[in-house]
């Protein structure tokens, strides 16, 4: 079809109003009577809290009251829920200690907010938090990772022994001994995959306001999913109906995964706007984000893995702390257990893998999604792995690579760690990589740094995700709390124009184009006549929301599947209005006609007659054109791919610069190759900057963040990276509708390893098989003086 269906680089629809200013974000609204909250938050990583004298700030200027953890426990207000429960090795549920939206009792990590002072403006509120007298008790606190769970550390939660949430595996331990116990070769690895903050360019806020007269509540948030914020918080936290309830997510300025949580600080300012009878604003501060938004990463893994003499994999075993910080967050221990080690597999046939994770509290910001989640942490353990045996067994990194992938051929692919691959092609993207990236002339560039006195290495990762979250059954099965469908409905109007009302949310990811252009193919509507609403629960029927590069892969099904409806019911339409049966009716390109004749009735036609039914069988035949569909997908969705990266390092002063960047990337059927390219270019970036610049960093005695600013938290600037180089390479999946699979992470996934291989392949010569992450000019200096030896 047409030029804006789908496969085409439409312009975004939505970018006129973002780069016009009129974006609508929560900051930036202003309700009746709006006053200002702020959250008096914990300089304590873990202490006692014995109490809190609010007086002062009470009879402060402008002050409208102020709300602490027991002032909700009182209100019977419950403690945030968890949406994923998992099941450790011994058959025993994860710890779940309650997490109160107010500390109570005791604070747990800097930031764990104590009091929500709400006043006329928010510079009243916030000099009000500074009159409450806290009565803390320091404890010693749990800060570094493998320290918190070994022998003797503080204990965070008295009924959590060894603040151990929970001890997972998966796979086969004794198989995998087996496969070690023949190995010819043995690669062992131990690396840290760093922590990192998310900073999405709009920081959270929220707005609530609650109506006596009709008891209903409305909260505006910066939600990934506000179906979801909706259910937690109304359901188990405020004790609200969900029809009193309307959960409100307009245009949010990137998410990342960061805002896919139900927070403490939606509950508070809900519960407070009824306690106070005025609309209440909070807008969290750039600095106060950096402590309060959930993190992501935060790994301490040993990996081995065992080879035959010719360089195949036998078997893996991986054994990893996963931080989950102070309390859990809504996905918190699903990330480092079922998002991360069932992608352990790779693209490879290891035939046995085992993996264990210790699930951990520390006194730090909660842990949870971001982008990738679980699985950037597995393919930078599969792949550092790789190159290393690859170094040790002196046989080249592509070959070995070869010698060990899952052949086109060989899809479905069942992994030993329970996912089944639907389709994917990993030799055609390495193949198609080394040549983007000229990877038979690296030696002779190489040669030619040197004689610069520049150090050049090139570093190749390959990947495979699991995304489209998820099928319900097997979500369920790994500890989900709920199915993880997605929903779409498309009212056509008397008109023919559209309306699609869409349970995902789109805070960046270009959905108003590309779920346009989804049903500009498939109802032969012009793309202008279509628009996208989703984001609020009082528009949009149900949703799950956005993450997990879902919404393609779940939301975009279920629009193509209730754009069919919707045809379904035209056909009937025009055999009524042509007088033919409704087999003969044929539709394409907008047009429903009689097959072997020129007699039909355009899309517009139809509709019209749907709403205005003169003669219409309205016993067979309902007016209106409006049909729904919810769809849950057979399996998870694997794109999948390889990256090249080519790193110059300064040995003098340890200075990185990334000098080429190639992928090659499956994701399947492309709706949008300009959104898609856009997509891979933003996770490429996220992942070069963990692997080059950004590390959440806490002081491992006191529990202060150290890096809790723009100032210490590097974040990837346009000129820390080249022009990449994205190419395509569709393998349509055989699981999911239109062949498509999801491409909002992959980014993320590939970059690390591919930049810290090649940031390794440089300093080969000094003997050095590893650097952690992010390889900073310091470290990298570091590592070279460390190997005393000259170039
Ligand atoms: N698309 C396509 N063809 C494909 C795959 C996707 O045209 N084969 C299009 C989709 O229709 C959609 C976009 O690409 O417009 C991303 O699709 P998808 O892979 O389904 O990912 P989601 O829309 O579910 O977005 C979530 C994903 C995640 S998990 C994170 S984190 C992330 C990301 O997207 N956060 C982002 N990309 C982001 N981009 C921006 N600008 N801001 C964020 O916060």
């Amino acid at each position: 079809m047409a030029q804006s269906g789908i496969g085409s680089s439409v312009r975004r629809k939505e970018d006129h109003r973002f780069i016009t200013g009129r974006g609508n974000y929560v900051g930036d609204m202003q309700r009746p009577g709006m006053a200002h909250g702020v959250f008096l938050r914990s300089p304590h990583a873990h202490a006692v809290l014995n109490g809190l004298d609010v007086s002062a700030a009470l009879a402060a200027p402008g002050v409208l009251g102020v709300i602490t953890g027991v002032d909700l426990a009182a209100a019977g207000v419950g403690g945030l829920p968890c949406g994923w429960g998992i099941t450790g090795s011994d058959g025993l549920p994860m710890k779940e200690p309650p997490h109160p939206a107010l500390a109570i009792g005791k604070v747990r990590y800097v930031g764990d907010a104590v009091a929500f002072v709400v006043a006329e403006t928010a510079h009243q509120a916030r000099d009000a938090a500074e009159l409450i007298t806290v009565d803390y008790s320091p404890l010693p606190a749990a800060v570094d990772l493998e320290s918190s769970v070994a022998p003797g550390a503080p204990q965070i939660f008295d009924d959590v022994p060894g603040n151990l949430c929970c001890d997972w595996s998966i796979g086969d331990a004794a198989a995998t001994d087996a496969a070690f116990a023949r190995a010819a070769h043995v690669t062992r690895l131990k690396l840290v995959n760093n922590r990192l903050v998310g900073n999405p360019m709009e920081p959270r806020a929220a707005i609530a306001e609650y109506e006596p007269t009709t008891g209903q509540y409305t909260l505006w948030t910066t939600s990934q999913f506000p179906h979801v914020v909706r259910l937690l918080m109304g359901n188990f936290v405020l004790n609200i109906p969900q029809h009193k309830l309307r959960v409100v997510a307009p245009d949010v300025g990137g998410g990342f995964g960061v805002k896919q949580f139900h927070y403490a600080e939606e509950a508070v300012i809900t519960f407070a706007a009824k306690r106070l009878g005025r609309a209440l604003k909070w807008v969290c501060e750039r600095s106060e984000g950096f402590i309060s938004d959930a993190h992501g990463r935060d790994h301490v893994t040993e990996a081995a893995l065992a080879l035959d003499a010719e360089g195949k994999f036998l078997g893996m075993k991986v054994l990893t702390i996963g931080n989950i910080g102070g309390y859990i967050s809504t996905f918190g221990p699903n990330i480092p257990t079922n998002l991360y080690a069932p992608l352990l597999a790779g693209v490879y046939t290891t035939p046995a893998i085992h993996c264990q994770v210790k699930v951990a509290f520390t006194n730090t910001v909660p842990v949870d999604a971001y982008r990738g989640a679980g699985r950037p942490e597995a393919t930078f353990v599969v792949e550092r792995l790789v190159d290393m045996a690859a170094i040790e067994m002196g046989i080249d990194k592509a070959e070995i690579r070869r010698r060990n992938m899952i052949a086109r051929s060989a899809f479905p692919y069942q992994t030993p760690v329970m996912m089944k691959y639907d389709s994917g092609d990993p030799l055609g993207c390495l193949d198609r990589a080394l040549a983007l990236a000229n990877w038979e002339g690296f030696p002779q560039r190489r040669a030619i740094a040197k004689q610069r006195g520049k150090l050049l290495g090139v570093g190749l990762s390959t990947y495979i995700e699991a995304c489209g979250l998820a099928p319900s059954r097997i979500a369920g099965q790994l500890g989900a709390r709920g199915g993880l469908y997605e929903s779409a409905t498309v009212r056509v109007h008397p008109t023919g124009h559209v309306t699609v009302l869409i349970g995902t949310h789109s805070h960046g990811q270009g959905h108003e184009t590309t779920f346009a252009q989804i049903v500009a193919e498939k109802l032969g509507v012009k793309f202008e006549d279509i628009d996208i609403v989703f984001g609020d629960t009082d528009r949009v029927q149900f949703g799950m929301g956005t993450y997990g590069s879902r919404s393609l892969v779940v939301g975009g099904a279920a629009l193509a599947k209730a754009s069919d409806r919707v045809i379904t019911k035209g056909r009937k339409i025009a055999a009524h209005l042509l007088e033919a049966s409704e087999v003969d009716i044929e539709f394409s390109e907008g047009r429903f006609t009689v097959a072997g004749t020129d007699r039909g009735k355009s899309f517009q036609e139809v509709a019209l007659a749907a709403y205005v039914p003169h003669d219409y069988p309205l016993e067979t035949l309902d007016p209106g054109l409006e049909e729904q569909a919810f769809h849950d997908p057979v399996n998870f969705s694997f794109p999948g791919g390889a990256h090249v990266a080519e790193v110059e390092i300064d040995p003098d002063t340890g200075h990185i610069t990334l000098v080429n960047y190639v992928g090659v990337d499956d994701v399947g059927t492309v709706i949008n190759p300009m959104i898609v390219e856009g997509q891979l270019h933003g996770g490429v970036t996220q992942g070069i900057g963990q692997a080059l610049l950004e590390h959440c960093v806490y002081d491992p005695a006191t529990g202060q963040m150290l890096s809790g600013s723009f100032q210490d938290y590097c974040m990837p600037r346009a000129d820390d990276v080249p022009s990449y180089a994205m190419k395509n390479h569709p393998v349509p999946s055989t699981d999911t509708p239109m062949g498509v699979k999801g491409c909002g992470e992959v980014g993320s996934i590939g970059a690390p390893a591919a930049v810290i291989n090649a940031v390794v392949d440089a300093l080969s010569d000094y003997g050095i098989t590893h650097i952690d992450m992010p390889a900073t000019p310091a470290r990298i200096w570091r590592a070279i003086k460390a190997a005393e030896m000259p170039m």
